[in-house]
């Protein structure tokens, strides 16, 4: 199995290449973004959970990730591998990963980070944002402070997955067509 983290701050294009990606390998996307949204249009009980928090910029709780990413893993038996995007956010999501994934016999092939600077992300994100009606995207402050919560608990899971030598790193600006050329050229040296 093929099982790629695909690592980055909040757009970084993480989403924008997972579509391309899980087309040309076969992969199953997991999308812990996704699927809160989906949560939150179907009004569940996890959705309103969510909801305030990504409206604030905030990470959900690691339980609440990890019980559905351990949902969709039950639900793909037989999938070539995933592609994971937005998961995980944090070391102890990262850890959970681990024993989920050894627990069926396998484990994550390489971490693929996209590098973009900060001033690319806020203006993406607020562009996004005219269209995409998401809350978590209408102004600069709530974008900021998405970017503080990568800082502060997403970027250290790039050490936990050095450490096991399987990170890599893409260059994130630039035409979506050539970093995901450049995604391809790390994906198939694995
Ligand atoms: P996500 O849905 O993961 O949102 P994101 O990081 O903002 O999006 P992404 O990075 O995929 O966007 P993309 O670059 O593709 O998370 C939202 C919230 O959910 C989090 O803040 C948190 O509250 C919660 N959450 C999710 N997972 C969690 C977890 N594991 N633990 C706890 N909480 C969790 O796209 C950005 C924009 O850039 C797009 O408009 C795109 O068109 C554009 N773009 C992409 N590539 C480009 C390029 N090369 N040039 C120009 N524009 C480009």
């Amino acid at each position: 199995m093929l099982n790629i983290v695909l690592f980055g701050p909040p757009g970084a294009g993480k989403g924008t290449q997972s579509a391309k990606l899980i087309d040309k390998y076969q992969l199953v996307h997991l999308s812990t973004g996704d699927l809160l949204r989906s949560e939150i249009a179907a009004g569940t009980e996890l959705g309103l959970k969510a909801k305030g928090l990504m409206a604030a910029g905030m990470l959900v709780p690691d339980d609440v990730v990890i019980g559905m990413i351990d949902n969709k893993l039950a639900q793909n038996p037989s999938s070539n591998g995933f592609i994971f995007d937005g998961f995980p956010r944090t070391i102890p999501q990262a850890e959970a990963l681990d024993v989920l994934l050894k627990s069926r016999g396998t484990g994550i092939s390489a971490m693929i980070a996209l590098e973009v600077e900060e001033q690319e992300l806020i203006s993406r994100l607020l562009i996004r944002g005219q269209s995409s009606g998401r809350p978590d995207d209408q102004n600069e402050t709530l974008i900021a402070q998405r970017v503080t919560e990568y800082n502060t608990k997403t970027r250290p899971v790039a050490d936990f997955y050095k450490a096991q030598g399987k990170f890599h790193s893409v260059y994130g600006i630039g035409e979506i067509e050539e970093i995901f050329g450049n995604l391809c050229t790390v994906m198939d040296s694995l």
